[in-house]
């Protein structure tokens, strides 16, 4: 719309022509007010029945909220009114009309449940709030970009549909391919090796994983968003600073560019954290866990942390932190094992006191050890032959790391449920919209 001016943007003594959708409308008798919103913000429209054209007030107090005008008026400054601003009109225009009934208020003077809103995120993402999410979200992954540019790292996008998992055998989502067995792809993780091999070096991708969770939390999607790094003549430690760098980063872009959207949120201090994360070893995080009491039992070399041992660690430290060198037989088979001890890996997992954030490691770049990696963990090296073959030339040694996109925003704005940071979520219960 060529001569529309958002509601934010009006001034006093100027005319204007805003568009958006009727928030709340107030008929005080004599005198009316719609409060249309927009992208921008609000504006409160007069409506003086006395003193207007019959048609004109007929028109604006007729009109159900959220439908949406087009009004074009005089701009007044008027310090009763919530922006300071009121608009007189000279012409309404009922662009769609909204029905009486809505399946919620986007106003927001009456709550919804999680499952009402995501049935109807169009009018949940007319609340100023919830939309501040997905504009900070967006800041996020504009940031993560920038940074990794920095980092001299080039965007790629790599397969969905696939013809193997690699993230373990349980999770995946199988498809039909043209009558052969396919499946959606849990992680970029092999071509974004192939291409540290190629002449980019340095990748990266932000695109979707899909996982065939058992687990219905608050904390998993079954389709998330990855952001995935990886790159040539890197080792785990290079790897851990670079997602470091992603997380200060992107905390930096929101405190500085969506002060707005953190205080709709409700954010009077968004602390952004400084770097220098703790990199506790997996046998210090196990024995710090332990000494916290919290769990029923000890944790021993070789266990997995569970969603209590990960809580108790988290509040333990405080902060964001990594744990190093994970036991070797726990972690995938492309994690390289320590050099000088192989029943530790290079693997590493960033975490944010309440919950992981990242995965990655050092990757296993010499062939043969790699092709026994295969076997070790019951998968057939033959099915991989695209991959393994291309490490007989000239593979570098590499790293990189996994970040779930909605766990950063989720973790930043502390959001309780992963599905308050993804538009139209993915779970068990939730295949559309
Ligand atoms: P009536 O007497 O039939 O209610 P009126 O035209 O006399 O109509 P006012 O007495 O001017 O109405 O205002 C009614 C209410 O609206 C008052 O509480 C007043 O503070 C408020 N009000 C009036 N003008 C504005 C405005 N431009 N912005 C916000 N509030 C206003
Ligand atoms: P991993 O499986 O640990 O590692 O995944 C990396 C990160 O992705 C996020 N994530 C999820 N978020 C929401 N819902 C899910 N179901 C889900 N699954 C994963 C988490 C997790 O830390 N290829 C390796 C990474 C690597 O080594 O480069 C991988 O996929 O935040």
């Amino acid at each position: 719309m060529q001569d529309r001016t958002y509601a934010a943007d009006v001034d006093a003594g100027e005319s204007a022509t805003v568009a958006g959708w009727v928030h709340e409308i107030r008929d005080l008798g004599g005198i009316a007010f719609l409060i249309l919103r927009d992208k921008s913000g609000k504006l409160q429209i007069k409506l003086e029945k006395d003193e207007m054209d019959d048609e004109l007030v007929e028109t604006g107090l007729n009109v159900h909220r959220e439908s949406v005008l087009k009004v074009a008026g005089d701009v007044k400054e008027e310090p009763r009114a919530p922006t300071g601003f009121e608009l007189v009109p000279e012409s309404i225009e009922v662009v769609a009309e909204a029905d009486p009934e809505l399946p919620l208020d986007p106003s927001g003077k009456v709550d919804a449940e999680l499952p009402t809103r995501l049935d109807n995120r169009t009018l949940d993402l007319r609340k100023p709030e919830v939309k501040a999410i997905f504009e900070i979200r967006a800041e996020v992954m504009r940031a993560a970009r920038e940074t990794f540019r920095d980092l001299n790292a080039t965007e790629i996008n790599t397969p969905k549909i696939v013809a193997t998992g690699t993230e373990g055998g349980t999770e995946l989502f199988p498809i039909t391919y043209f009558g052969e067995e396919a499946f959606m792809n849990q992680s970029p993780q092999l071509f974004k090796q192939l291409m540290a091999g190629s002449g980019l070096e340095t990748v990266f991708e932000i695109g979707p994983i899909f996982r065939a969770e058992e687990h219905n939390t608050p904390r998993h999607l079954n389709e998330a968003t990855s952001i995935d790094f990886e790159s040539a003549f890197a080792d785990h430690h290079e790897a851990m600073d670079a997602a470091e760098e992603i997380v200060v980063s992107v905390y930096e872009a929101v405190a500085e560019n969506c002060a707005e959207q953190l205080d709709l949120l409700g954010y009077d201090d968004f602390d952004v954290p400084e770097g220098d994360f703790p990199r506790l070893s997996y046998e210090e995080a196990i024995e710090r866990i332990n000494a916290t009491g919290e769990l029923d039992e000890q944790l021993v070399f070789g266990d997995d942390l569970s969603t209590e041992a990960e809580r108790a660690l988290g509040e333990d430290v405080g902060t964001f932190y990594f744990i190093t060198g994970w036991p070797s037989e726990i972690k995938p088979f492309y994690i390289k094992d320590q050099d000088d001890d192989d029943s530790l890996s290079t693997g590493f997992d960033m975490m944010h006191p309440r919950m992981e954030l990242v995965s990655g490691g050092q990757r296993e770049h010499r062939y043969e050890k790699l092709v026994e990696g295969f076997e070790q963990q019951g998968l057939d090296p033959e099915q991989f032959e695209y991959y393994t073959k291309m490490f007989k030339y000239g593979m570098p040694p590499h790293a990189g790391w996994g970040m779930g996109g909605e766990r950063l925003v989720m973790t930043m704005l502390g959001l309780e449920n992963i599905r308050e940071a993804v538009l139209f979520p993915r779970d068990r219960q939730r295949l559309s919209p």
